[in-house]
Parts: structure tokens; sequence; C-alpha cells
């Protein structure tokens, strides 16, 4: 298997919405034994402790929560993600899901660096692509992939090292998409699966179509993976539960497939509230999914035959 060094990047921000909880995330995935996990499988893992929000000079917007505090955060995050991806590959422990402006942000600087274009694959509920002025909730974690791909109306938050095209984002588990967000995404052709065409397909056909295209253009892709993609039932430790989600098995499956592909460069898990946990189980899940990601299986080879 290939051996990585891993840096665990803990990001406790709870300001991307109302509810709170969040920021006791990063801990929760340190008590869930993270880094034992993915040491077991080889790797070398170091804990970089939390990242702070940068402190910045700008006024509360009344239609946005927390303005301020998240461009602090896209800030500081955008500077750890550079310096963690120089020596290996960060997984980011969120913390809301607007760390991933900062994260996002950050992986382009990487990937102009090393002269490879950035793909983000979002397993999310939601699409996450409201503007700050589409946005009706003003919460701004369901604006990230707005952000990185370049929309308008992000003036307060730092310019981008590089735009991720509409068209190098794939997104799946969809089930909650407001319509402001919808029009834009049709029209651009981001690789979207909702849950129905899940039920479908299957969870590996989009996946492997979409990590298909990262490898025909020599691509990394950074894995943006919100708690709310999985089933309530599995992963009660979220503030926005949908109904219909991904399975424990789908989720397993996307992470071995994402790393058998070996083009996963970094990783975000967001939107865990340990808060809304039962026993920790929705910080043990999330746990084992990134060591599945990270190479764990049973069997290396099908231990069946005809
Ligand atoms: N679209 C809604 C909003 O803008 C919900 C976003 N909430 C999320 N996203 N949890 O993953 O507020
Ligand atoms: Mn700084
Ligand atoms: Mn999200
Ligand atoms: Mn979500």
């Amino acid at each position: 298997m290939d051996i990585k060094d891993i840096i665990l990047v803990g990001a406790p921000m709870d300001a991307g919405k109302r509810s709170q909880g969040c920021r006791m995330g990063p801990d929760a995935y340190r008590v869930a034994g993270l880094q034992k996990a993915l040491t077991d499988l080889g790797h070398t893992v170091t804990d970089a402790g939390d990242v702070r929000p940068d402190d910045v000079d700008l006024s509360e917007d009344p239609h946005l929560f927390a303005l301020p505090e998240c461009v602090g955060w896209t800030r500081a995050l955008s500077e750890a993600a550079q310096n963690a991806a120089k020596h290996g590959l960060p997984i980011f422990m969120g913390g809301d899901h607007a760390l991933s402006m900062g994260t996002v942000a950050g992986m382009t600087a990487h990937a102009q660096r090393i002269e490879r274009p950035l793909f983000v694959l979002w397993l999310d509920a939601h699409s996450d692509f409201h503007t700050p002025s589409s946005t009706d909730s003003g919460n701004l974690h369901g604006t990230p992939v707005a952000y990185f791909t370049g929309q308008p109306g992000f003036d307060a938050f730092p310019p981008l090292p590089s735009v991720v095209p509409t068209n190098r984002v794939g997104m799946i588990g969809l089930r909650s998409v407001d319509p402001a967000e919808r029009a834009v995404l049709e029209q651009d052709h981001a690789m979207l699966a909702d849950m129905r065409s899940i039920d479908e397909h299957g969870i590996k056909a989009p996946l492997l179509a979409f990590l298909e295209r990262v490898r025909a253009e020599n691509g990394i892709l950074h894995v943006s993976l919100d708690v709310d993609f999985l089933d309530p039932a599995i992963a009660p430790a979220v503030g926005t539960t949908v109904p219909g989600g991904a399975t424990e098995r789908e989720a397993h499956l996307a992470m071995e497939l994402l790393h058998e592909s070996g083009l996963v460069c970094s990783l975000d898990l967001v939107e865990l509230n340990p808060f809304l946990d039962e026993r920790g189980r929705t910080a043990k899940l999330m746990v084992d999914l990134a060591a599945s990601l990270l190479g764990r299986r049973i069997f290396d080879r099908p231990t069946w035959s005809f």
C-alpha cells in the first residue's frame, strides 16, 4: 500500500451557521482515535493542533451570520492548508462546512505550485452553492462551493489563488438543493449525483466516471465529506439532518474507490456536532470512513471465485 505522511489540522470553526457545537469536532475526532486508526495502517500521522482564525478589520453584515469571523478563518485555513500540503496529505478536522472556503483556497495554491488542476468532490446532502446575496439563511456554511468556483459577491473574502471551475466539482449525495443553487449548477454542468441517481445506479458508477475525468486531466482531488451526506439514522451528530442519505456500506465503498484511485490530495471532515452525538457513534463512523479512504481493507483481493 501507498504509505503517506498525513497531517491532521484542527479547524474548530462554528461561525458558518447559528447552531453551535461543531467547534468540538476536532477534539471528538482525537478522542475517537483518528490518529491511531491511520497510524495502524502504516502511515506517518502528525497532529498539527488547532488553527485559530486571523483577526480581521471588517464590520458585520446584517444579512450574514459572523462574516468577519468567517473571513478570518478563511485566511488562516488557506495558509494552513498550503503549508500542510507541502508536507503530506492534510486532513482538516472540522468545524462547520464554511471551513472549506479556506481549505480549498489553500489547496488551489498547492495545485498551482505542482502544476496540476484541482478537482473537488463534495459529499453532502446540500450543494452549498449559495452566494452571500442568494442565501436566505445568511449562514455561510451554505456558500463555500460558490466561493471557490468564483461566483460573484465574495468581495469581503480573500481573492482565490486560483478558481476551481464548476465542471471540476463533483457532488454526490444531494437531496436538499435550493432553487437559486440549482439554476447555476445545472447550467454549468458540474457532475451531480443526487440520491435518486444513487438509488438507480449505485454510488460506484458516478464516482468512477468522475475519477476518470480527474485522471484524464492529470488532476488531484480534494474530498469534502459533510456528516449529513450520511443517513441520519447512522450519523445523528449533525445540525442539518436530511433523511434518505448514504448508507454505511455506500459510504465505505465510496471511500475505498477513492483510495484505489490514488488521486486524493486532501480531505475535509465537516459538520460533526459532538453535542448532538450518541455515545460518539458519528465521530467513530467518520474515523472509520477516513481509514477506508486511507486504505483500510479486510482483504486486498476479491475473496470469492466462481
Ligand atoms: N442550503 C441551506 C442554507 O443555505 C442549508 C445548508 N446547510 C448545510 N449544508 N448543512 O451542507 O442555509
Ligand atoms: Mn496567519
Ligand atoms: Mn455542507
Ligand atoms: Mn450538508
